[in-house]
């Protein structure tokens, strides 16, 4: 439940491209609070009166942007924190703070980096493709990314990044739909991994909603 006096609201893009919406979506979830959440039709599938309605919520004019009252939380790491210090019973931030630090860490190597793997295995929750040949370019990001998982999962024992699901994992999770949406080969304990993450509930959720989503962006439908 919301220790909020004024109900919260989460403005998000089309579940099925908006990478960034779905991070704090799902740690607002995983931290049990209660929340309306408004999609916003992003760029082409969006109307004028659309993009009005994402420049009045948002003071960036991008999603994701957490409203309550007057008050608005832009940008998706900013919000996971103010769900985590909404929800501190919601777990998700580990206890040690080494270990919280070392979260953060991933979290914002997340928010700040991996370009090339942003470029060229762009989000797509509706698609798959077999057989992808992913760019050289693209290959030091996965790598860097399965060595990290490898080690949070290696040090808190799992099942998750840092014990039970939080706010790493939720900064992650767009990465685990794409290397499946990529058909990305991956060692065994990337595979685990990706498997606990897909089961989730939230997860499962987000990405049923995303499937049934009618509108479609074309230039975000394929590769190369
Ligand atoms: N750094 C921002 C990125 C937000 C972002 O780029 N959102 C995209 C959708 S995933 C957006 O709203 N694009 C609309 C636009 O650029 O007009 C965050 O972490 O929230």
């Amino acid at each position: 439940m919301s220790a909020m006096a004024e109900p919260l609201t989460l403005y998000i893009g089309n579940k099925a491209y908006s990478s960034w919406s779905m991070r704090p979506w799902l740690a607002l979830k995983a931290a049990g609070l209660d929340f309306t959440e408004v999609l916003v039709p992003l760029y082409e599938s969006g109307t004028p009166d659309d993009l009005a309605r994402l420049k009045a919520a948002s003071p960036t004019g991008k999603v994701p942007c957490l409203r309550f009252g007057d008050n608005a939380i832009w940008d998706s790491l900013a919000i996971i924190e103010f769900a985590a210090e909404l929800a501190p019973a919601g777990g998700l931030w580990p206890e040690n703070m080494i270990d919280r630090a070392r979260a953060r860490s991933i979290c914002a190597e997340m928010h700040s980096g991996f370009a090339p793997l942003r470029q060229h295995l762009g989000y797509n929750a509706r698609k798959t493709f077999p057989g992808f040949a992913v760019p050289d370019a693209a290959k030091p990001d996965i790598a860097r990314i399965e060595a990290l998982w490898a080690e949070c999962l290696d040090r808190s024992g799992g099942p998750f990044l840092f014990g039970g699901f939080g706010a790493a994992d939720c900064m992650y999770a767009p990465v685990v739909g794409r290397l499946l949406t990529y058909d990305v080969a991956v060692s065994a304990t990337t595979h685990g991994y990706m498997t606990r993450v897909l089961d989730q509930p939230a997860v499962q959720l987000w990405y049923a909603q995303a499937k049934a989503e009618t509108m479609v962006i074309p230039r975000l439908e394929h590769v190369g």
